[in-house]
């Protein structure tokens, strides 16, 4: 008879094999249970550094046990998909060019378990998770061996660095898991800290969401408090700076291979000017064709505007007072109309003080 263990082993190095062959850029597997840093969450929580996102605290018990969100399952295959951090910085965080990846790595998570229901010669019990339940995904990623959290928050794998989604499949299939990642490869490096433009890590691993371009961006829905928007820069959606400025980042990026997040034509090869002159000139019709499938639909037509507004506030020239005049005076979304007004406020200053 075969020891269990060599069996199991083997299935294991199957899964993963079959995972890269869908296109995973790492795999590792995690047993489900109650979760050690479902603390972190609660304080974090508390601290009110979730701002408006308050789906999160939503379903608080499941966060605390990974095996509470699909009953019976009590394994999980944690995969993560590369998305290209050698490709050029830009207006838009890498992660959101192209097609939206919860829909890309949910339909991969899928094909690999009806290929491991195929394997094991019996249905698999289980679901796919890209974002879509209360799981911890970076937790569950270094349980699985995948890195370890960065004091940028992100998980940090000591040979692909960060630019990449977190995914899991729930299996109820009782696999051999990996060894967690136990080190703490930031050492004394504190760049993520000193880079981010609105002081949002307000210490190691803690970040306050409600300072954060990537939330004010993308996840805010109302007005973005002015004392924030001059910082934005150029940024008009998500955040890629304290990825950037990682070391492991400048050492292992990748370049982009995923054909699915590549720029879709909206968007590439546009400067931050253009994309959002083209943004706030846009109708509702004109958008939901150009960003069919993108992520960037999250932040709706009338966040895309708002933050273009801002952009153009601080990286405009005297070309853009004229759509930017258009936008405060008739746009038919106050939110749209006072970031404009505030953005012609900024150009008039900056105007003045280049005259003087
Ligand atoms: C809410 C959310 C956000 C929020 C808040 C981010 C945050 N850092 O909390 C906002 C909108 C700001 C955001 C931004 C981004 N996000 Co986001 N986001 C999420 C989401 C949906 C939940 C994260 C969450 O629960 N945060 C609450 C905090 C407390 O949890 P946590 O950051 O996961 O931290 C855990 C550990 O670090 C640990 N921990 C925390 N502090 C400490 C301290 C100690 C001492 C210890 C031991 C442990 C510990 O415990 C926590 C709980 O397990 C996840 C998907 C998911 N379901 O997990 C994606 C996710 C984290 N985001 C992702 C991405 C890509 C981004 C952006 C890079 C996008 C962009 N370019 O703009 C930025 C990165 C900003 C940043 N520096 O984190 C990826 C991250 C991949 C990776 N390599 O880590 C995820 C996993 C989505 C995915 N499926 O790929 N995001
Ligand atoms: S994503 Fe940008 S704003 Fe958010 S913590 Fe990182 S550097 Fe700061
Ligand atoms: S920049 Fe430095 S401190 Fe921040 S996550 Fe990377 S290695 Fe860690």
């Amino acid at each position: 008879m075969i020891a269990p263990v060599t069996r199991a082993s083997a299935l294991e190095e199957r899964i993963k094999a079959q995972a890269f062959g869908l296109g995973f850029d790492l795999a590792g597997i995690a047993r489900l249970g109650p979760v050690e840093t479902a603390g972190a969450f609660d304080d974090w929580v508390a601290r009110g550094y979730a701002g408006d996102m308050h789906y999160l605290p939503r379903w608080a018990d499941k966060r605390r046990d990974t095996r509470l969100p699909f009953p019976g399952t009590v394994s999980a295959i944690v995969v993560a998909m590369d998305y290209g951090g050698r490709s050029e910085t830009g207006p838009v965080a890498r992660y959101a060019r192209g097609d939206d990846y919860h829909d890309v790595m949910t339909a991969k998570l899928d094909a690999l378990r009806e290929w491991l229901a195929a394997e094991v010669g019996h249905p698999v019990r289980g679901k796919a998770y890209v974002d879509t339940g209360p799981l911890l995904e970076r937790d569950l990623a270094r349980r699985a061996g995948l890195g370890w959290f960065g004091k940028n928050t992100n998980l940090v794998n000591p040979e692909l660095g960060s630019f990449f989604f977190l995914g899991a499949l729930v299996v109820d299939l009782e696999l051999e898991p990996d060894a967690p990642f136990e080190a703490d490869r930031c050492g004394t490096c504190t760049r993520c800290l000193e880079a981010c433009p609105t002081n949002a890590l307000v210490e190691p691993r803690l970040l306050d969401a409600t300072r954060c371009i990537s939330y004010l961006t993308i996840e805010l829905k109302g007005p973005i408090p002015e004392g924030l928007r001059e910082p934005m820069g150029s940024l008009l959606y998500g955040c890629d700076i304290c990825q950037d400025v990682c070391p492991f980042n400048v050492k292992f990026a990748q370049e982009l291979k995923e054909p699915a997040y590549a720029p879709r034509a909206a968007i590439a090869a546009r400067d931050a000017r253009q994309l959002a002159r083209d943004l706030l000139a846009m109708t509702q019709e004109e958008f939901s064709r150009a960003f069919r499938k993108s992520p960037m639909k999250r932040a709706k037509l009338r966040g895309l505007k708002r933050n273009a507004a801002v952009v153009l506030g601080n990286v405009g020239t005297t070309e853009d007072v004229a759509p930017l005049m258009l936008a405060a005076g008739e746009d038919a979304d106050q939110l749209v109309r006072e970031h404009a007004a505030w953005a012609l406020g900024r150009l008039a200053d900056s105007v003045a003080s280049s005259d003087g």
